[in-house]
């Protein structure tokens, strides 16, 4: 069934129909609220992370999927721009890893962002195809399997929103350890797969969603769901969800008005956010997914 919902969401010979993707926040059957877990003083930095009080998150199950959570965007639009900005002008920059490194398209010290800014010429090429960057362990896509030899410094704020995420939706004490950025564009998608690189796979993996939104595919138990996913969303794979095959079919333009930027654009004068980001995102989709790759009292691979 995976298979052939994928071909079907991915399609591009009809307008794609939205009627059986399950949006979770309008309860349909199967869905359910969960409330989120209480914080202790030391742990209420929601705001530095762009989100709104945890007691207000919208929290829900999706009862055909064990383990699979989604959270109606907990951040607010200042968030949205803060996450947005880091994944677009900051994380693509070295120690991180990227497929433009990786393949190379990029020098060693270049600086994407900054050379889609002021060469006209290498933008046209390099805009779109940056694709992934991996922080922390990083992830090997050939061998699939995670190294002391290459691991770099996870950005704090990354950690600290992983812990906080976790701590609220599922009372989880998460290390997040190694994250995937993934950058997609119209008419891109991930072929289904099942994430078990991670030693650990207890861990729940904590996914974001920014910009365009996306028809997210997953297969639990031979059931197979399809969750539309808009910018600001979380989805957590836990439980037996943690390892079900997972994909994304189907890329689609944001909401309007987007969800980063409240101001009706006639007020642009007093707007300070980059025109190019908002350019940028309007038309791609930006997923940051954070995952515990050690297991519990380990500090290492080994
Ligand atoms: O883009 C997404 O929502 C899913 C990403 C994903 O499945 C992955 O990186 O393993």
């Amino acid at each position: 069934m995976f298979k052939v919902l994928f071909k079907q969401y991915k399609s591009k010979c009809s307008p794609v129909s939205l009627d059986n993707v399950i949006k979770p926040e309008d309860l349909p059957d199967g869905v359910q609220i969960k409330q989120p877990s209480s914080l202790n003083e030391s742990e209420v930095a929601f705001e530095k992370l762009g989100l709104i009080p945890p007691t207000e998150w919208k929290i829900f199950q999706i009862t055909s999927q064990s383990g699979l959570l989604f959270v109606k965007n907990p951040f607010t639009w200042e968030g949205q721009r803060f996450w947005i900005n880091k994944c677009i002008v900051e994380y693509p920059q070295q120690p991180n890893k990227t497929n433009l490194d990786a393949h190379g398209l990029l020098c060693p010290g270049e600086n994407w962002w900054k050379i889609c800014q002021t060469d006209d010429f290498r933008k046209k090429i390099l805009l779109k195809k940056l694709r992934w960057i991996t922080l922390g362990y990083h992830h090997n896509w050939d061998t699939k399997v995670y190294s002391e030899q290459s691991k770099t410094k996870m950005p704090e704020e990354l950690v600290s929103l992983g812990k906080l995420c976790a701590k609220v939706t599922g009372g989880w004490d998460l290390t997040p350890e190694a994250a995937i950025i993934n950058f997609y564009h119209f008419g891109s998608t991930l072929s289904g797969h099942i994430d078990h690189s991670e030693p650990n796979v207890e861990a729940p993996i904590f996914s974001f969603s920014f910009g365009g939104r996306a028809i997210f595919l997953i297969e639990n138990s031979n059931n197979t769901s399809a969750i539309l996913l808009e910018s600001g969303d979380l989805v957590i794979m836990s439980g037996q969800s943690r390892l079900a095959m997972h994909g994304v079919p189907r890329i689609m333009e944001p909401l309007h008005p987007y969800p980063w930027n409240p101001l009706d654009s006639l007020n642009q004068e007093i707007d300070d956010w980059d025109p190019s980001i908002n350019d940028y995102v309007t038309s791609a989709r930006i997923n940051i997914n954070l995952r515990q790759v050690l297991k519990p009292g380990h500090s290492t691979l080994g």
